[in-house]
């Protein structure tokens, strides 16, 4: 057995080769673990003659306490080696330039959508939705359009079977939602619409956006202070307006809404046919046969209903000539909204 001057340097020794905190463990486990070089001399200490003991005994303890306040020490320099290392190690140059992920944009028509929206919200409407594939009651007859009806024409319907298409407006959320609450409403209903038709200002589906208030003593007044309102509020408050007298077979009376050409400033071009004016609304008086047949009173109740076509009102504010730029997903085009 090797006597404690030896074991101390051999001790200082591997302590000088010992390269890691994991190292250093080792060490003291060889040291002064249970199966340990020092722990071994203690155990000599029975050994010796009695005179001896007292001696021994303290240097094998001054050289465990050296040993242990030298790993420690070691430790800790060795520990913010490590530490140092895998800052160096892992790093992260916060200078250089990121990874580049593609971030799409909102589409212009769900944009402006939401614009019209929030400016019904603020006005106190709610906001009600219904199904796109819907019955022939609802679409045309509980807005008094009658079989036969020639206005059934004018919609270019795509027939699902005879009594089931796609919805050519969103008037039937109305009927629907007239036919579960009683008045007072006061509510909008945006969605897609259907019509069999494909030009520069059609496309086979397009979104729509109508109004509906209903109570007891509502007039045409409050029908153009709720459409002007809204008109100043997507088109700038300088905007002009005119009401111009109409026919709708679920109104009356009824009106188209016009705004002062947005192009040339009511100086008359191509896009106003020289008139000064764009038609952007068609509104009215609800007619008192469809609040008969949503079991309405039209001796208690008036009210009043709007329609708009969004992309219409998305190209006059964004000057858009052609519809069809909606739809053919071409990332130049969607890319400026
Ligand atoms: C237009 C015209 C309009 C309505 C829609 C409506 C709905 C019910 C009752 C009465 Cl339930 N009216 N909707 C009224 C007038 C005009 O839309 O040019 N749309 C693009």
């Amino acid at each position: 057995m090797p006597d404690n001057d030896s074991l101390k340097k051999i001790f200082l020794a591997e302590l000088n080769i010992a390269a890691s905190v994991a190292e250093l463990q080792q060490l003291r486990v060889k040291y002064l673990g249970k199966k340990g070089a020092l722990t071994a001399q203690l155990k000599s200490l029975s050994t010796l003659p009695a005179e001896e003991r007292r001696s021994f005994g303290k240097t094998v303890n001054d050289l465990k306490e050296f040993i242990e306040t030298e790993i420690s020490a070691r430790a800790s320099v060795l520990g913010n080696a490590d530490l140092r290392k895998r800052l160096a190690s892992e790093a992260i140059d916060v200078t250089l330039p990121g990874k580049y992920t593609p971030c799409g944009s909102e589409h212009p028509i769900n944009k402006v959508l939401k614009e019209i929206t929030d400016v019904f919200i603020t006005m106190g409407f709610g906001v009600e939705e219904g199904p796109q594939v819907e019955l022939d009651y609802y679409n045309f007859e509980a807005l008094n359009m009658p079989k036969n009806h020639p206005a059934r024409d004018m919609q270019d319907t795509f027939y699902i079977t005879d009594d089931v298409m796609l919805r050519t407006h969103t008037s039937p959320v109305q009927i629907r939602v007239m036919e579960q609450k009683k008045p007072p409403l006061r509510f909008i209903a945006p969605g897609k619409v259907y019509r069999c038709d494909a030009d520069v200002s059609h496309t086979p589906m397009f979104h729509q956006v109508e109004g509906l208030m209903v109570d007891t003593d509502i007039s045409f007044s409050d029908l153009k202070g709720v459409l002007e309102t809204f008109i100043h509020r997507i088109f700038g408050p300088d905007t002009p307006v005119r009401f111009r007298p109409s026919f709708f077979p679920f109104t009356e009376p009824s009106a188209e809404v016009d705004i002062g050409c947005v192009f040339c400033k009511r100086r008359g071009c191509p896009v106003c046919k020289s008139t000064g004016w764009l038609e952007i609304l068609g509104a009215g008086m609800v007619n008192p046969h469809v609040f008969e047949m949503v079991g309405y009173d039209p001796e208690a109740y008036t009210g009043f209903a709007f329609g708009m076509g969004v992309e219409r009102i998305t190209m006059l504010k964004y000057s858009i000539d052609d519809i069809r730029l909606f739809y053919e997903n071409d990332i130049r085009f969607l890319r400026q909204f």
